[in-house]
Formats: structure tokens, C-alpha cells, sequence
């Protein structure tokens, strides 16, 4: 019987941390690839930010900014680490205020697995 190509993706410790003034938000987790194909992850969405993409930090001298993202690539086998000064969801004009402690859904698209739905903690940390 053949070997079928199967994507699996896991996506864990998600946690989102709002701006102070709660306009955006970013998105935090570790994506692992654990199946025996290649995937990427190609685009991110919520129900309470108008927009949602897939943002990365880049160190300029002393000043940091964000590129976007739209094709970030998750290798069979390789754990990619959204945290803080790295990748990160991008949530940009939150249409409802967060409380710290709440939950909310963020929506993965990834090119082989598809759309994967995972619930994000909001915190002001990483605990
Ligand atoms: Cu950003």
C-alpha cells in the first residue's frame, strides 16, 4: 500500500497581547509540523480585528520594524516560534475590546492542512 503524504500540524500555547489603548493585538503560539509533507502557513484570520496577517520583527541597527509574512514556510518536521521581536499575528483595529483572561478563536490557513481554528488566551505575558 502506498505511503500517502499527510500533513499535521499542531499549533500550541496561543495567546494574544493587546496594545494598551486595545486598537491592535498580537498573536502568539509554536507551530510544529509533525506529518511527513511540507506546509506553510498562508494566512490568518479573527472575528475581532479587521484585519489579520502574518507579521515578522526585523532588527534595523537599535530600531526595530514589521514586514509582513504571506508565505511562511513550516518544514516537515521544524517548530516555528511566534513570540515577542519575532513572528507574530498581526491584529490590527479590534472591533471589541479584550479583558485580560478572556479567550478568542484565531483561524490558521496553512497550504496543505487547510484551515486549522485554535483559542488564544489574552494575556499581557507569556506565562
Ligand atoms: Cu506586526
Amino acid at each position: 500500500m502506498a505511503c500517502a503524504t499527510e500533513s499535521r500540524i499542531s499549533v500550541e500555547d496561543v495567546w494574544i497581547r493587546p496594545d494598551p489603548m486595545m486598537e491592535n493585538a498580537a498573536g502568539y503560539m509554536i507551530i510544529q509540523n509533525t506529518g511527513n509533507t511540507n506546509d506553510a502557513l498562508i494566512g490568518v484570520k479573527s472575528e475581532f480585528s479587521s484585519t489579520a496577517s502574518v507579521h515578522r520583527t526585523v532588527m534595523e541597527g537599535a530600531l526595530h520594524r514589521m514586514e509582513h509574512v504571506p508565505y511562511l514556510e513550516i518544514p516537515t518536521g521544524k517548530t516555528i516560534i511566534f513570540q515577542p521581536l519575532s513572528y507574530h499575528v498581526m491584529l490590527m483595529s479590534l472591533n471589541t475590546p479584550l479583558e485580560i483572561g478572556q479567550t478568542v478563536n484565531l483561524m490558521l490557513e496553512f497550504e496543505n492542512a487547510g484551515w486549522i481554528s485554535v483559542t488564544a488566551e489574552v494575556q499581557l505575558d507569556n506565562k
